[in-house]
Order: structure tokens, then sequence, then C-alpha cells
């Protein structure tokens, strides 16, 4: 991943200079430009600021990704300021009019306002979280979740043009607490075929541990390059997935009208987790498939079935490590 960018101190002293902030994303407004406008309404709001999200046009399918407390409706009157996110040109603004700061990740920016930040990074959102760590905001759930959000969007779920960098941040919001869970939930609903990635039980003995550990975790930065795929082969990532030693990995695929699960271990075996799941395999790569369950249908399912096989006294010192 490249050094994390810097915001300008323009840009910071802006922010702080302004009481009111309108913040505007684009029209068309996909889930990133709503996520972006959100972390950075949160964010101004945290630093005692005013803040609130103009999106006249708002498509009911992407309300989910604007948290619902920063939605103002109308025009900013006199004494607001505005700053524009997302937006690669002036008159693509939601509201007409001139912004005082453009903050935008789309290369061919003008940079049309008085104070601009345009950097090229995955998601917009990302962008606020460089933002926030400058005005000295700790990212809480709710912002974590609103930037691992705009990254969710503008790879469509890890499918589309996801680097290793775009891993690296989703790992970073994750670890700040994103609800990813709720995110894959909302996306895949709306973007079926949608992945998830659930964490593996990390530790070194063969035993399932009596927990249920499973989690939505981004997967490791470093896979796509690591496989030499280029971001269009993301489709292929799952079967080069593998867990730590002595953890298992449930890579999730939401499909139309199904959820896939493929179950990975290294000195685990799989079998009785595809088993109780109505699966089968190999002891180190199985497989199921749910039909006409949803995302979190499947996760509940799944959390039962590892607790169940946590449960048997037989099972937790199987190992099947000799080939690994
Ligand atoms: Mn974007």
């Amino acid at each position: 991943m490249n050094d994390t960018p810097v915001p300008p101190q323009e840009l910071l002293s802006t922010f702080r200079a302004h009481a009111a902030w309108a913040v505007i994303p684009h029209v068309l407004p996909d889930v990133d430009a709503l996520a972006t406008a959100s972390a950075l309404c949160l964010v101004l709001r945290r630093i005692g600021k005013r803040a609130a999200v103009f999106a006249p046009e708002l498509p009911e399918i992407h309300r989910w990704a604007l948290a619902p407390e920063v939605l103002a409706s109308g025009e900013p009157g006199a004494g607001w300021s505005r700053v524009g996110v997302d937006t690669a040109r002036a008159d693509r603004l939601q509201l007409a009019g001139p912004v005082d700061v453009n903050l935008d990740h789309h290369e061919d920016n003008p940079r049309f306002a008085p104070v601009n930040w345009v950097c090229s990074v995955p998601a917009c959102t990302c962008l606020v979280a460089t933002v926030a760590g400058a005005l000295g905001v700790a990212a809480d759930t709710t912002l974590a979740t609103a930037l691992y959000t705009g990254l969710v969007g503008d790879t469509e779920g890890f499918r589309v043009q996801a680097t290793a960098e775009s891993f690296a941040w989703a790992r970073r919001f994750a670890g700040a607490g994103a609800d990813t869970e709720g995110v894959a939930e909302a996306f895949h609903r709306r973007s079926p075929g949608f992945w998830a990635y659930l964490a593996a039980v990390e530790g070194s003995a063969l035993t399932w541990e009596g927990t249920v550990p499973c989690r939505v975790v981004p997967i490791d930065a470093g896979l796509p390059e690591r496989f030499a795929l280029r971001p269009y082969e993301n489709a292929l990532l799952p079967s080069h997935l593998l867990p730590p030693r002595g953890g298992v990995l449930v890579v999730l695929q939401g499909g139309r009208d199904n959820v896939r699960f493929r179950l990975r271990s290294r000195g685990v075996d799989v079998l009785p987790l595809a088993h109780a799941l109505g699966g089968g395999g190999h002891p180190q790569a199985a497989g199921v498939v749910l039909r006409g369950v949803s995302l979190h249908e499947a996760l509940e399912r799944l959390r039962a079935a590892w607790a169940e096989v946590a449960a048997r006294p037989a099972d937790r010192t199987r190992g099947v490590s000799p080939r690994l």
C-alpha cells in the first residue's frame, strides 16, 4: 500500500475556521458519495461544527449508505459553508453554486474550489479517514462503518478494482470497529454477488475452540499481489485463500438466491462443519450452498453449526495435519 495520504493544512484550517458545513455529494449519488458525505459530516460534528448532508437526490436503494441522523432537507441557509465530496466536476454537485472545499479522489478533478484536496485512493471515504485522524477524531463504530461502506461501494463489494490498497484500507476500517457484517448484509441485498470473508480460528492447537469466533473480516491486503491477480480477477481469490495454520477460513459468497460457504483449513478438519451445514467435501476444503436464505440467516446458521461442532468432544481433538 502507498503511504497514507496527508491532508493539506489549508484544508484542515478551513474546516476548523467555519462553524457550519453543508456536505454535498454528486448527482446520481453512489454508495461512496453518500458514505463519504455521511462520514465527513460525522467528523465535522465531532469537532463541534454544525454539519449536515444535503442530498435532495437520494435513491431509495442507497439510503442505507447514509447515517440517518446526518441528512438535512431543503437548502443550507446563509452562514453555511459548503464542501463537495466525491464529485469530479462542479456542475455535478447536487446543490448548484460554488463550494468552499472540494474533496475528491478522481484524478481528473479540475480543482474547482478555493480549497481542493484531490488524491487518488480506492474510495473517497479513505480521504475522510485521514482528515478525521488529522483533526484528532477517533473512529467509533458509526464512523468506521461509514468509512468502510464507501470502500465496499467503490469496489462493488471487493469484486471490481479491489487492489491491495483497497484491502489494506478495509482491514484498517474493520479494525476500527466497522460493522462489516451489517454492510455486507445491506450491500448484498441490493447487489447479489457480494463476498464477505470470515475470519478464522487462529489458535495453534488442532482443535475447534469452544467459542464462536467467526466474524466478517476483509481478506489480507497482500493476497491479490501474492497471487498476481489483477483487479478484475478478484473472482479467483477464493480459490487462493488459505487460513493461518491451525485455523479455519470461511469464504462467503452471496448469489442471487443463495449463499455459498467455502470452508478452508490448515490443520483442522472442516468436514464436521460442512456436514452440520448440509454440505460436504474434503477435510481441508469443503463447501455448502444454502438456498433461499439471507446473508444474515446464512451467518446465523454458520455460527450455530460452528458452535455445535465446537461442543462435540470427539471433534475437538481431531486434527488432519500430515499432508499440510
Ligand atoms: Mn467514489
